[in-house]
């Protein structure tokens, strides 16, 4: 496994709910690698353009509606084998089958509002940065 960057960003009940801070920590404290940070209202057609392997899902405009309510904290985080390391420190989709331990399984209860996003590989990682961190 090499030196890699995964996008990781607070979203909006996450930064509403005052967690920023726990959350960065948690990436610190493994060891990773701030790279970049800013906060970030996202505009509708990038939320759309993020999420579009879900589009034909009924969750999706409520997803959209979710993603776009409030700001986010977007991230850039560096380091071997980050990007499947972030998602299992993030834990599972549905808050309540993540493991105690892991972000959302100790933050959050709803999928649809699971605080965190991680990317999914180390190609989407580099995609996410640039859309996001260079919007
Ligand atoms: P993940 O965020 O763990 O990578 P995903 O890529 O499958 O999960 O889905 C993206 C987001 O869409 C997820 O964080 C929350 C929302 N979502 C997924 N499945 C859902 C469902 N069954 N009901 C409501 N929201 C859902
Ligand atoms: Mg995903």
């Amino acid at each position: 496994v090499q030196v890699e960057e995964t996008y990781i960003m607070v979203k909006p009940d996450g930064v509403q709910r005052g967690l920023v801070g726990e959350i960065i920590s948690r990436f610190e404290k493994k060891g990773f690698r701030l790279k970049g940070l800013k906060l970030f209202q996202c505009p509708k057609e990038l939320a759309e353009e993020h999420y579009k392997d879900l589009k034909e899902k009924s969750f999706f405009p409520k997803l959209i509606d979710y993603i776009t309510s409030g700001p986010v904290v977007c991230m850039a985080w560096e380091g071997v084998g980050v990007v499947a390391s972030a998602r299992k420190l993030i834990g599972a989709t549905n808050p309540l089958q993540a493991e105690p331990g892991t972000i959302r399984g100790d933050l959050a209860v709803e999928t649809g509002r699971n605080i965190v996003h991680g990317s999914d590989s180390p190609d989407n990682g580099q995609r996410e940065i640039g859309e996001f961190l260079n919007y």
